[in-house]
């Protein structure tokens, strides 16, 4: 290191792996300090130096020209440049009146994937939520992960109770629709999967990979197995199916704690591995063996993602892989699926447990499909109808936080439509100028993630080892860019009529206030003082940590976690391996893993239903790659150079049949819908399946991406469809769907 320059610690925040990154700065000729490098800190106690080139593209996206650092007002169709005042008087002037005339309901909020990432967003969109006391939430979550939070609520009692893999004491590891090669983990925080795959097989242990692809996770795998697109449900019922006649339920340590297990062995009866081998186009052999080798292991587990979500039989492939776990005793035991314990923010660590009130969903209906409400939110693929409906309770305004809809949801140009036609107001609280944000009345910036200090709220409730880990800003802000979270009670202080002028930092005291009143009741004022040395989600954090388990209880346990404690310790605080937690982490009412639960059985019944439908003969599925996060980061230099990979990967069989051509041209549709596609072919495809990465289309007129305008690539959410819903979690189906593929001349 030079004497100029100075070393950061910097937790990143652009995905779930959540690395621990050195990062060194040095004055420029201008004296302006810039990034000199970015790599892996060493003394990360979680992430131990793993990083990958989106976290080295943090300069790129620090630096980036593009990025928004100022609000923007349109007027006569044109964006101009705004001062923070402007931009909040022109919201008061428009969004109380509609509010007024049109109800609470008239404003909708889209949330994106980023404001899981941020703990200032995190922390304040739920005030948002509040504040607007509007039902029409929608999120990126039922583009995602909605069915596994379902039915890991319907078993365990709550929506963030979510098992992950042991993987550094497990020797079995049966893997389906997740590619951590490429997207490093997802509901399963694991910095440097390959190295922990590695260390896992050099101990003997055993990869299996369940995917339509042969994925970069499958090479690295023991075996890798295709699985027909949307098909798990059968595969997973088969082995469970297998486990019960074979006799080899072994429940374990969980033998007391779990219940209807005999309801679940007369719902899978129809699914015998014999009856479900050409629906999931595994045979059944291939089945069975898979059973007994979960069964056999001594420790291991199976785990799903996105690829066995983003399906019409999403919540019951996700509960099927927790019914596997629990039936050959591979759940919440060494080695298998257990369930990290966060040191703060997790509603499974408060109180006694053991017991709780467990979740429902149904609460409301959406207007106009009449989708149920799951965990406060109706499904992303309704908020174009709700705009583009009229009627009683139409939605009238949008607030869009860290969202692109527009490429990130199906049929995205059915929303930008009804934004532009029928939406009367939009803002959108992002940092670029993109496919959604072009179409907002008031862009109002974040800031740079290196401007933030951030601790992440959300991933130590599912990372494969407890910790607890904060870095502070690399960079000051620009005096007059206010940090996210006041952005955000501005906002609040507007939808509850306090005005646009209203002081934040004494709204924000007294929602604290309120909340410390609520848990700490006669107590409330002596644990405000304690932790007044701090402000905005730093103080959340602060109370969070001194409450939850690892915490110092306010000084009752001195040698617990504050918030100066983890500051302190620069690379984090390791707080160990996961340890078993049933029951204690329980909050379902009867205080047993529920097995069965009635709305569970009620869709298996549609699935064997469905158990003998042909196959199309086309069907399209998604893809990550490693130098690319969802629809965002195709601006910047250091990711977008190289090969394009926005390519529809195609089974040379299937290129053959349909007279395609390598490197050539093609269309891809759906109906009425279409898109043009480089295709590549690729034997890693499973025949009767092409691949497409999803949150390309960065052509549309008014967005200003001016790196990622020049390979736009194809938008694949254009061709799927935003009416196709697993109707538990309302999730969107984004894989399996049946499409027709042409050669373009
Ligand atoms: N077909 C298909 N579609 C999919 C998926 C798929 O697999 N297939 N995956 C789905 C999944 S899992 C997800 S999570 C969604 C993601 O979809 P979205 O939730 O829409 O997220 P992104 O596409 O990542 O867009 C993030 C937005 O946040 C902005 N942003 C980035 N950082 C910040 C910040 O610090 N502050 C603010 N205010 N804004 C910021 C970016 O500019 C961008 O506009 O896409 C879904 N769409
Ligand atoms: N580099 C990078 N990292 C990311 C992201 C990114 O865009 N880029 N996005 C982040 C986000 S928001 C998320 S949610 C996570 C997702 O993380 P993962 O869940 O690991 O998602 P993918 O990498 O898309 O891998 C999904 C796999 O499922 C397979 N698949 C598709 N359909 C099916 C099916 O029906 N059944 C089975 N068994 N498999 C199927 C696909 O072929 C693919 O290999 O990644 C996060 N990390
Ligand atoms: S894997 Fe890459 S993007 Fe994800 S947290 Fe680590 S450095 Fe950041
Ligand atoms: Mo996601």
């Amino acid at each position: 290191m030079s004497d100029q320059e100075t070393s950061h610690y910097r937790i990143c925040p652009l995905c779930e792996a959540c690395c621990g990154l050195e990062i060194r700065t040095a004055p420029g000729a201008d004296g302006k300090r810039r990034v000199t490098s970015i790599r892996g800190a060493e003394h990360d106690v979680f992430s131990h130096g793993f990083l990958c080139p989106k976290g080295v593209a943090l300069k790129d996206l620090h630096e980036d020209p593009d990025r928004l650092r100022t609000p923007l007002i349109k007027r006569d169709g044109r964006f101009v440049e705004a001062t923070w005042d402007e931009a909040f008087a022109e919201i008061e002037r428009r969004l109380p009146p509609l509010m007024q005339q049109h109800g609470r309901d008239s404003v909708a909020l889209m949330l994106g994937n980023p404001s899981v990432h941020k703990m200032g967003l995190l922390l304040y969109t739920a005030r948002l939520i509040k504040a607007l006391g509007t039902h029409n939430v929608f999120s990126a979550s039922t583009l995602d992960q909605m069915p596994k939070q379902l039915s890991s609520g319907l078993m365990f009692g709550h929506w963030l109770t979510i098992a992950v893999p042991d993987i550094e004491r497990s020797d079995f590891l049966l893997m389906l629709g997740a590619n951590p090669m490429a997207s490093n983990g997802s509901l399963w925080t694991v910095p440097d999967f390959r190295g922990k795959a590695k260390a896992m097989r050099a101990r003997g242990g055993r990869i299996v990979v369940v995917d339509p692809r042969r994925s970069e996770t499958a090479e690295v795998a023991d075996e890798h197995l295709f699985v027909r697109p949307g098909a798990d449900v059968f595969l997973l019922a088969g082995m469970v199916h297998a486990l019960f006649d074979e006799g080899f339920v072994r429940l374990g340590q969980l033998e007391q704690h779990v219940s209807c297990i005999e309801e679940l062995r007369a719902a899978v009866a129809p699914f015998a591995a014999e009856q479900v081998a050409e629906r999931c186009g595994i045979d059944a052999a291939t089945i069975r063996r898979l059973a007994r080798e979960l069964a056999a292991a001594e420790r291991g587990c199976v785990y799903g993602r996105i690829g066995t979500c983003t399906q019409e039989y999403g919540t019951l492939a996700s509960w099927l892989v927790d019914v596997l776990n629990v039936l050959t005793g591979h759940l919440d035991a060494e080695g298998g699926a257990m369930f990290p314990k966060s040191a703060a923010f997790s509603r499974n660590t408060g109180g006694p447990g053991g017991r709780g009130h467990g979740i429902s969903t149904g609460r409301r209906s959406s207007r106009v499909s009449r989708a149920p409400e799951v965990y406060g939110e109706f499904p992303a693929g309704c908020l174009a109808e709700e705009i583009d409906t009229v009627g009683d309770g139409q939605v009238k305004a949008l607030i869009t936080v860290a969202s692109n809809p527009v490429l990130s949801a199906p049929n995205g140009a059915r929303l930008a439509r009804a934004i532009e036609q029928q939406l009367e107001f939009m803002v959108c609280v992002d940092i670029y100028l993109n496919e959604t944000s072009r179409l907002a009345d008031v862009v109002l910036p974040g800031r740079s993630p290196l401007e933030d200090g951030h601790y992440d709220a959300a991933f130590p409730q599912l990372s494969y080892r407890n910790h607890a880990r904060y870095s502070a800003p690399v960079f000051e802000a620009p005096a007059d860019h206010p940090p996210e979270w006041q952005t955000l009670l501005r906002l609040c202080a507007i939808a509850q009529g306090m005005g646009a002028q209203a002081d934040v930092l004494a709204l924000d005291d007294a929602l604290v206030a309120d909340d410390v009143r609520r848990v700490a009741g006669p107590q409330a004022d002596a644990v405000l003082a304690m932790v007044s040395r701090f402000t905005g989600p730093e103080r959340q954090l602060e109370l969070a940590l001194r409450s939850g388990p690892y915490g110092d209880g306010f000084g009752r346990k001195p040698d617990g976690l504050t918030l100066a404690k983890v500051m302190e310790a620069e690379g984090g605080i390791d707080l160990g391996p996961l340890q078993p937690r049933i029951p204690e982490v329980l909050r379902t009412p009867s205080g047993k893993v529920e097995l069965a639960p009635a709305m569970l059985l009620a869709d298996l019944q549609r699935a064997a239903a469905d158990l003998a439908r042909p196959v199309p003969e086309l069907v399209v599925v998604g893809r990550r790659d490693v130098r690319s996060n969802n629809s965002w980061m195709h601006n910047l230099p250091l990711l977008a150079k190289g090969p394009f990979r926005c390519t529809a990967l195609v089974h040379p069989s299937d290129a053959q049949r349909l007279g395609l051509a390598d490197g050539a041209r093609a269309q891809i549709r759906n109906g009425a819908r279409a898109i043009d596609v480089q295709v590549e072919f690729s034997d890693a495809m499973m025949p009767g399946v092409v691949s497409l990465p999803h949150g390309w289309g960065h052509d549309l007129p008014g967005a200003k991406l001016g790196v990622a305008a020049q390979r736009p690539g194809a938008n694949l959410n254009a061709v799927l469809d935003e009416n196709l819903r697993d109707p538990l979690s309302g999730n969107a189906v984004l894989s399996g769907v049946a499409v027709q593929m042409s050669a373009v001349n």
